[in-house]
């Protein structure tokens, strides 16, 4: 019982874990904004409705995603690109949260990168069985910025490669709260997300929440 709660739920922040070079996990770096992180994220997606993008290769995405911030990235028949406004409403993307930006801004900090000012941000939602296939990162214009990810509800298996494809990525379970910053010689590292398990999470219910800080411009 008791154990169960320390793997789920990280209590408080406490402290960096280096996975690579430029790669800092910070284990439950959210938690104590998770309302207001959550309540936000309703707003944007009410603004800029979650959707299943199309890749260049015709296949619909498993995970839901909508945009904040003055840069949006969006996929569609043509290409991959970051666009100032969404294709749904033709509408300037909906501003990034305070919330989210001093989050981003705390969390780069801690991890090493100082003055971080993200103008973009993706809202991935998972459902049991979403997975997101290996890729990089590779359509910002400022590579010397990091990339900050906030993971929220049920628990993802993260997978974490190297700057080459045919490397065995590493694995972390990523839960709800931690936030993790990729900067660096991990910039450009491999990484996908395994198929959620089902499952229930108090606040989110049967859902992850990815939220990416990025420098698109
Ligand atoms: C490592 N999202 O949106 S965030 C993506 O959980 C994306 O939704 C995943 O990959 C998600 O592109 C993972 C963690 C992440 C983001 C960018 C990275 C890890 C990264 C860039 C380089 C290396
Ligand atoms: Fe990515």
């Amino acid at each position: 019982m008791t154990q169960d709660l320390f793997e789920e739920e990280p209590l408080a922040y406490v402290a960096p874990q280096v996975m690579a070079p430029g790669a800092v996990l910070l284990r439950g770096f959210a938690c104590d904004v998770e309302q207001a992180l959550m309540h936000a994220v309703e707003q944007v997606t009410a603004a800029a409705p979650l959707r299943h993008l199309v890749t260049p290769g015709g296949y619909t995405m498993s995970v839901a995603m909508s945009n904040c911030g003055a840069l949006g990235w969006v996929s569609d028949r043509t290409g991959y690109r970051y666009t100032g406004t969404d294709p749904l409403s033709g509408q300037p993307w909906p501003p990034m949260p305070d919330c989210f930006a001093r989050l981003a801004r705390r969390a780069a900090a801690e991890a090493g990168f100082g003055g971080f000012r993200p103008d973009a941000c993706l809202v991935n939602c998972y459902e049991p069985g979403a997975r997101l296939s290996l890729h990089q990162d590779k359509d910002e214009g400022d590579m010397s910025a990091p990339i900050v990810s906030v993971s929220l509800g049920l628990p993802a298996v993260f997978l974490f490669g190297t700057t080459r494809r045919k490397d065995r990525p590493a694995r972390y379970r990523l839960v709800h709260g931690d936030v993790a910053v990729w900067g660096g010689p991990s910039r450009l590292a491999y990484h996908g997300v395994a198929p959620l398990a089902a499952g229930e999470h108090a606040l989110l219910g049967r859902q992850r929440i990815n939220l990416t800080f990025r420098c698109a411009a």
